[in-house]
């Protein structure tokens, strides 16, 4: 069955926004409004898998929708809103944990990551938390998901609760009316040449919001002084960039400041090398504090205008809450339906 393009994807407001957010997903998120109807949600159900301060939590909300917006997404075209204004993420996600199954869950490594050694006092959010993904890209049968790297086996976690979702109820969609599939098996759009940024204290570690260390991050709020400090201080190796990708090979701080370069200017890796085979790293890096500030500068600004006008930034999430709504809304009632549950 053919289902209707679309595409869902979100960002924790869990704070400290950084590099790989935007360069990961939020870079692409802009890119794909030529081609596509999408919904971009600031997921902040996910966001309370780990404790956050309720104080803090709705600056973190608006400041993901002021990043979104400043980056250059549009929420009259699209649909920009928060996770929590649209019940039928949750409901949805009810209906998948009985979808999917234990073993499935216990594979997923960013679990294990987070939840590290104290995994008893892990909450069982975190562990639940890729059933709640599936259901916010399903509730809208998204069709593409444009994610880091990082969310890779999630996503394909999505794929296979959709598909047992249509496989276990395959007569009752049938009987429905809804064709062979109800859901679609959603694609990840993982491309780019920094889908997985690095930390720029240690090469072989993502970058990540919640890095105790904030030089290992350049965060969306930092200023040009914060950026150019940060990059100088970057872990480099001794010897100069090679002039070709392959020269990068083990050399994981040489190719995440590469490729944040070649990102940040449209460009590749190669062309990147080409120009600047052979440098030192202290020429380069002048040439990557010089880009980044030049690209990033005017995000900062823009973000902090939004974020002068919260309830701006409230109006527009409300807006996009309610047009999400309508189409979760209709999703839901099919779900139940096909289940068998009995509804007004
Ligand atoms: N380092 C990264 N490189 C490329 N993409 C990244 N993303 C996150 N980190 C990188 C992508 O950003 C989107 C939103 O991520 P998120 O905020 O929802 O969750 P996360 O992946 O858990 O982000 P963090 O920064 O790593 O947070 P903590 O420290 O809380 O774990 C996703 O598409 C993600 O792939």
């Amino acid at each position: 069955m053919a289902f209707q393009e679309r595409v869902f994807s979100g960002v924790q407001p869990s704070g400290n926004l950084h590099l790989g957010n935007y360069l990961g997903a939020i870079k692409r998120f802009v890119e794909l409004q030529d081609r596509y109807s999408c919904i971009y949600c600031v997921v902040d159900l996910h966001a309370i898998t780990v404790w956050q301060d309720p104080a803090e939590l709705p600056r973190a909300i608006r400041e993901v929708a002021a990043a979104f917006i400043a980056c250059g997404i549009d929420p009259q075209q699209h649909i920009v809103f928060n996770q929590s204004q649209v019940a039928e993420h949750a409901e949805l996600a009810w209906v998948f944990n009985c979808v999917a199954r234990l073993g499935w869950l216990n594979r997923m490594t960013q679990f294990k990551e987070k939840a590290g050694k104290d995994r008893e006092n892990a909450s069982v959010g975190l562990y639940a938390y890729p059933t709640l993904m599936a259901a916010d890209i399903l509730v809208y049968r998204a069709t593409h998901v444009p994610v880091g790297e990082d969310q890779k086996q999630h996503l394909e976690l999505s794929r296979d609760i959709a598909q047992k979702f249509n496989n276990d109820f395959a007569g009752s969609i049938r009987d429905k009316g809804f064709g062979d599939a109800f859901f679609p098996l959603p694609e990840p759009l993982i491309t780019g040449e920094a889908t997985r940024v690095m930390s720029l204290r240690d090469g072989t570690k993502k970058m990540s919001k919640s890095d105790a260390s904030d030089y290992s991050r350049i965060n969306l709020t930092d200023d040009a002084d914060a950026i150019a400090q940060k990059i100088r201080k970057a872990k480099t190796d001794p010897d100069p960039l090679p002039s070709e990708p392959k020269g990068l090979e083990h050399r994981p701080e040489a190719d995440n400041l590469v490729g944040i370069y070649a990102a940040l200017a449209d460009s590749s890796r190669a062309a990147v090398l080409a120009q600047y085979g052979n440098a030192q790293f202290s020429t380069f890096k002048t040439a990557l504090v010089d880009l980044a500030v030049a690209k990033l500068g005017p995000i900062t600004t823009e973000m902090q205008r939004l974020l002068r006008n919260p309830l701006a930034i409230d109006a527009i999430l409300a807006d996009g809450a309610a047009r999400a709504q309508k189409l979760a809304h209709e999703t839901m009632k099919a779900v139940k339906d096909i289940v068998g549950f009995v509804r007004r």
